[in-house]
């Protein structure tokens, strides 16, 4: 019979959570950890992390897996390829979005994803829902039992003709967070306003893929952001504005926050990496690549994005992971025509990049913190979306969720990653580290070189109330 007191034990890691580096051996019994020390007894498996970086694994809070959409497009990644090209890239958790499709119950579109997940995660998984359709028994019935089941979250659209509210059902949809708990994500760009700007552009012909950014220029995100902050005040909510593009967006959130208001913010690689010159400086086709919603910027946003995840504007950075192949007609080609930019599918693929990017580039070369980092890529998203303290950090009773970062320069490449996408933007971008050992729930899913697949063995979270709410208060005390 063994003697070992613990199923694994990582030894000499330099850990690292939102709060503190400390070196610890991390004792993992039965998927969880157990017991971090110095010298701890052995365990039937041992691991040496010899003096490297280990952080808890990533929770990917804003990702796009197998969602259904319009004929004939159709997203790369299901929850096989896409939770394998999280756990490459240090992600153990994701959150993907069950999206209600108008005339469609939330009830059916939550069985629908359960189906499409079933039995494919290689990580842990929770689901947000989207809310396109608030009839009065998805307001009174189903979101509220949804929320009391676990789906503690949701996301609201003010653009895209097939998910937007206008502000009327975006008030009845927050008085349903308020009451009930949940976290509102809000995607805040002016339909009408691209709308209006994208038929102009139609009219004179420019439709290729770098008009994309005409017609969604900062001033339609800062308008709707600064709308989102009113409408949630109304209500007197907190609601967490979803990948932020640069300053405008920034600026009215800094207002909100310093009025007191409850305005969480999450920013996205592709505002610290990509600019709008990245969708094309001539009229040829490869720019679609970068088409994603809002779109990237310029430089200087990009500094302001970097201030703002180092000062704490930011509560989370998220992938926003929505993966469409180039050259196919499923994806960026819709039925393999080079399209005019409206018809382009937003969005683009980094699950697996965003951690080392952030890691290299914001912690390596000095922006912010590794415990910022944590805090940033784990620890709030996990508390943001009712995950947390079982994940989202490194602590005696959590899941063991553990990435050992290597500090091995490497460029980025689309042939060394695990996504079924065809491209990633970020090619070529050097990074200095990237995950030599993803843990999930104490298994090995990526020892640095292979993937260890075993389709199924991600969990479904049942989530609780986000802790990032502040207390509820006493009745007649608001
Ligand atoms: N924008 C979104 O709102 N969602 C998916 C991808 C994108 O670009
Ligand atoms: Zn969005
Ligand atoms: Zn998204």
């Amino acid at each position: 019979m063994s003697t070992a007191t613990f199923d694994l034990v990582v030894r000499n890691a330099r850990v690292a959570t939102a709060s503190d580096t400390f070196d610890a051996d991390i004792g993992i019994t039965g998927g969880r950890i157990v017991q971090l020390g110095q010298g701890l007894p052995a365990g039937r498996r041992e691991i040496d992390a010899a003096g490297a970086f280990v952080t808890p694994g990533g929770v990917d809070a804003h990702c796009h897996l197998d969602q259904p959409m319009e004929a004939p497009v159709r997203m790369a990644d299901d929850f096989d390829t896409g939770t394998r090209a999280a756990a490459c890239g240090g992600t153990t958790t994701v959150i993907p979005f069950a999206a209600q499709q108008k005339g469609q119950s939330l009830r059916a579109a939550v069985r629908d994803y359960h189906e499409r997940a079933e039995g494919r995660a290689h990580v842990d998984h929770a689901f947000h829902l989207i809310v396109s359709d608030p009839t009065e028994d998805v307001l009174k019935n189903e979101l509220p039992q949804l929320i009391a089941e676990g789906y503690t979250s949701f996301k609201i659209y003010m653009t895209y003709d097939d998910l937007k509210l206008n502000d009327g059902q975006i008030l009845d949809v927050l008085s349903v967070a308020r009451e009930h708990d949940a976290m509102a994500m809000i995607h805040a760009e002016n339909a009408d306003c691209i709308e209006w700007l994208t038929r102009r552009l139609e009219a004179s012909g420019r439709t290729a893929p770098r008009f994309h950014a005409h017609a969604r220029p900062m001033l339609v995100e800062r308008e709707a952001t600064h709308r989102a902050i009113a409408l949630s005040e109304l209500v007197d909510v907190p609601i967490m504005i979803v990948h932020v593009s640069g300053k405008e967006a920034v600026e009215q959130i800094r207002w909100a926050r310093s009025h007191g208001l409850h305005v969480f913010a999450e920013t996205c690689p592709q505002y610290l990496f990509l600019t709008a010159e990245d969708l094309g400086i001539d009229d040829s086709y490869g720019g679609a690549r970068c088409v994603c919603s809002p779109p990237p910027r310029n430089k200087d946003n990009q500094r302001v994005i970097w201030n703002g995840l180092a000062d704490g504007l930011f509560t989370i950075f998220s992938s926003d992971h929505a993966p469409f192949r180039y050259d196919a007609p499923e994806g960026k080609k819709p039925g393999g025509e080079e399209v005019a930019f409206r018809h382009i599918p937003n969005g683009i693929p980094g699950i697996e990049t965003r951690l080392p990017l952030l890691f290299s580039h914001g912690v390596l070369d000095g922006r912010i913190t590794i415990n910022r980092f944590v805090e940033l890529t784990s620890t709030n998203p996990a508390k943001a979306y009712g995950l947390h303290p079982r994940k989202g950090t490194i602590a005696i009773g959590a899941d063991a969720d553990l990435v050992v970062w290597n500090a091995t320069p490497r460029q980025v490449r689309n042939a060394d990653l695990h996504h079924a996408v065809d491209y990633t933007p970020y090619e070529g971008i050097e990074v200095k580290a990237w995950p030599a050992l993803t843990l999930a729930r104490g298994e090995v899913v990526w020892d640095g070189h292979t993937f260890h697949p075993r389709a199924g063995r991600g969990q479904f979270l049942r989530r609780g109330r986000p802790s990032l709410l502040p207390a509820p208060q006493p009745r007649g005390t608001k």
